[in-house]
């Protein structure tokens, strides 16, 4: 069967929170060291009941579901200023200044609709914006209904892009289309109403909408910023990679949750150093392995070179300078092979290109 084609758009509407601002991480930090007042703990697998949310309704949820013996207005209060210190911490989603100056420069109409009025005030991001001055929050359509007058457009003409299920929910309502991009792991199965489900802004495609396509990907890949990961070789699952002529060379995700969570998941390349060894081509996998469906996420860079031997245990350092795609599962484990040495080619050839040997004298794979 044929996919149905999208509907074509002419304008963006960008929710803040979650989506173009990586504000997760922040809010279990604050939430886990409140807790502990009360002597509650923070539960990770909770964390849905808030995303999406007015701060008000988030804050009955946590009152709520922790049982917390004082009344919401008393919990804000006291959570606000904990809150207000962490701001400044705040980081911008991967791919958040991308789209931005991707849209900007097109000319293509934007505008942000949060349900946090503070926070647009403090990000002191100057495009039109709703929030303050609608009566109800997501999943009520009224916000993006708000936002698509002050833009001059039918909803009809704008694509939401949305991390929360209430925020889906309130674009679907307006009459928009909504590209879904899920900030916490493992939710994409919930976001059926969506009219797509990506994994991070990175693999959002204009063109689908009738948008400008983005112009940076380069032979099927994306520089990115690079970023350094290292440690010792650990043991991974013992699946057999090797066996399948894919050894992967997993590192413990203990030390980097901070910096994991800073990005997203999926099919990585760049450099690898070895001590005693070398430097060589890698192309990696960072996530959950749809296709064995983990609960850990997992760091496992495959080394282009025949070693002939384990180095379990040496110290292994990598900078990763390059995006090739988003993890995804599988029909079969011969297609995933298959992928994977599609993800190699990819890597090798584009190793070769200056903008990405350059990396391979980075002071990063050099120190001892
Ligand atoms: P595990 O599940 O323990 O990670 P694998 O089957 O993925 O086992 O094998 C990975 C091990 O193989 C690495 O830890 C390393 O010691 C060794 N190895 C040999 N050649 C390579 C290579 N080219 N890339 C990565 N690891 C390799
Ligand atoms: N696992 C998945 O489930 N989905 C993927 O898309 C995927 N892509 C990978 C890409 C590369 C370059 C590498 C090295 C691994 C990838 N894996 C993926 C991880 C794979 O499942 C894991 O290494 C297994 O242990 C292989 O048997
Ligand atoms: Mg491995």
């Amino acid at each position: 069967m044929a996919k149905p084609l999208n509907k074509l758009v002419s304008c963006v509407i960008l929710d803040l929170d979650g989506t173009l601002l990586n504000t997760d991480g922040i809010v279990s930090d604050v939430l886990k060291a409140y807790l502990v007042k009360h002597e509650k703990q923070w539960d990770g697998r909770r964390a849905h009941r808030i995303v999406g949310k007015t701060p008000y309704e988030a804050s009955a949820a946590v009152v709520e579901d922790y049982e917390l013996p004082i009344s919401t207005d008393e919990f804000i209060s006291e959570i606000t200023p904990r809150f207000s210190e962490q701001w400044c911490n705040i980081k911008a989603q991967p791919g958040a200044n991308r789209l931005i100056n991707h849209l900007r420069s097109h000319g293509v109409p934007m505008a942000l609709a949060s349900n946090s009025p503070k926070m647009n005030v403090e990000t002191k991001i100057s495009y039109h914006q709703g929030g303050d001055e609608v009566t109800s929050g997501k999943p009520s359509p009224e916000i993006y209904v708000e936002v698509a007058k002050r833009l001059n457009m039918n909803p009809s003409s704008c694509l939401v892009i949305e991390d929360s299920l209430p925020g889906v929910t309130a674009g679907k309502a307006a009459g928009m289309e909504v590209v879904a991009v899920p900030s916490l792991p493992k939710q994409s199965h919930l976001f059926t109403s969506a009219d797509e489900v990506i994994n991070s802004l990175l693999d959002l495609q204009p063109e689908k909408w009738g948008l400008p396509a983005f112009e940076d990907w380069i032979e099927s890949t994306l520089p990115i910023e690079p970023w350094y990961i290292g440690g010792p070789v650990i043991k991974g699952f013992g699946r057999g990679s090797k066996v399948l002529g894919i050894p992967t060379a997993n590192l413990s995700t203990e030390a980097y949750s901070a910096i994991l969570s800073e990005h997203p998941s999926g099919v990585y390349f760049g450099w690898a150093r070895l001590p005693t060894r070398g430097v060589y081509k890698m192309v990696m996998s960072i996530g959950w392995n749809p296709y064995f469906n983990n609960s850990e996420k997992t760091i496992e860079p495959w080394l282009l070179h025949d070693f002939n031997e384990d180095f379990y245990g040496e110290e292994l350092r990598l900078a990763i300078v390059g995006y090739i795609r988003p993890e995804a599962n599988f029909p079969s484990l011969d297609s995933l092979v298959a992928k994977i040495h599609e993800d190699r080619k990819i890597a090798e050839n584009a190793l070769e290109l200056p903008l990405y040997s350059k990396y391979k004298e980075d002071p990063y794979l050099k120190i001892s």
